[in-house]
Formats: C-alpha cells, sequence, structure tokens
C-alpha cells in the first residue's frame, strides 16, 4: 500500500468514528465584558448522537465555570447550578440567554470581541466520558439591541 492511498482510507476511518458517538457543537459564543467584570455567559447547541450528559465546563480564561439554568422562581429569575445537562439522544439541547448557559466566573482578563474562547466540556456518552474542545467567539456586549452597550472604538 502506498502512502497516497492510506491517507484517504484513514480519513474515511477518522470522519466514520467522529459520526458515530460525538456530542456536536454548533454555534457557540460567549458574551464579551468590560473591564471589572468578573463573570460572563457561554452560549451553544449541543446535540447527542447517542444521549448522554454534559457534566463539566473549564475554561482558561475563567478561574470557575459552571453549567447554569435561569428560570422564574417565585416571579424573580434565578440562575441555579446544574449537577449536569441531560443531552437526549438526537435533540438539540440550547445554551441561550435566559435559559441554560455556561457561567463562567473568576474571569482573568475583560473579554473582547473578536477573540476566541477555548472551553474544554466534559461529557458522558453510553457510560464513557470524553473532552470536547471548543473554540467560541466573543460576541459584543452591546451587539444586542439594549441602549448603552459601553461599546468604544
Ligand atoms: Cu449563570
Amino acid at each position: 500500500m502506498t502512502l497516497s492511498s492510506l491517507v484517504p482510507a484513514l480519513l474515511v476511518a477518522l470522519s466514520a468514528g467522529l459520526a458515530h458517538a460525538e456530542v456536536t457543537v454548533t454555534d457557540p459564543w460567549v458574551r464579551g465584558t468590560v473591564p471589572g467584570q468578573q463573570a460572563s455567559g457561554a452560549f451553544m447547541t449541543l446535540v447527542s448522537s447517542t444521549g448522554g450528559k454534559l457534566l463539566a465546563v473549564s475554561s482558561p480564561v475563567a478561574s470557575q465555570a459552571e453549567v447554569h439554568e435561569m428560570a422564574m422562581a417565585d416571579g424573580v429569575m434565578k440562575m441555579r447550578q446544574m449537577p449536569h445537562l441531560d443531552l437526549p439522544a438526537n435533540k438539540p439541547v440550547e445554551l441561550k440567554s435566559g435559559g441554560y448557559h455556561i457561567m463562567l466566573m473568576g474571569l482573568k482578563a475583560p473579554l473582547t470581541a473578536d477573540t476566541r474562547v477555548p472551553l474544554t466540556l466534559t461529557v458522558e456518552e453510553a457510560g464513557q466520558r470524553k473532552t470536547v474542545e471548543v473554540s467560541a467567539p466573543v460576541r459584543a456586549l452591546g451587539a444586542a439591541p439594549q441602549g448603552h452597550g459601553g461599546h468604544k472604538h
């Protein structure tokens, strides 16, 4: 077997393995922060092909990262930490503003637009733990249409 025939075979084997059992992450992003801000949110859509759980998140930009749920409790929006986030098989789970989100706490520096934040997700699928690396772009704090966003150039 020559090298040129080996490489395509290897690529096919790799992509077949990826399609088999993986958590797919789409449209990840992190909300930008202003200097002095200690926390921010990370958002994305997760799909597990076999069903699984998101167990933990870590990022080099934050001293701590937690999976949170935002929900109404006694008429007040409250956040609580989730021990894990269930990922039903082939059902997209959306992490978004006002719902599930990843909370980045103890930020070491402001998160500025057009940079990227590396996130490591620890997931469990079919009883197996693995990590998924995500590179999430930072979107400006003022990207949402709500008055003074502190967005300067
Ligand atoms: Cu939170």
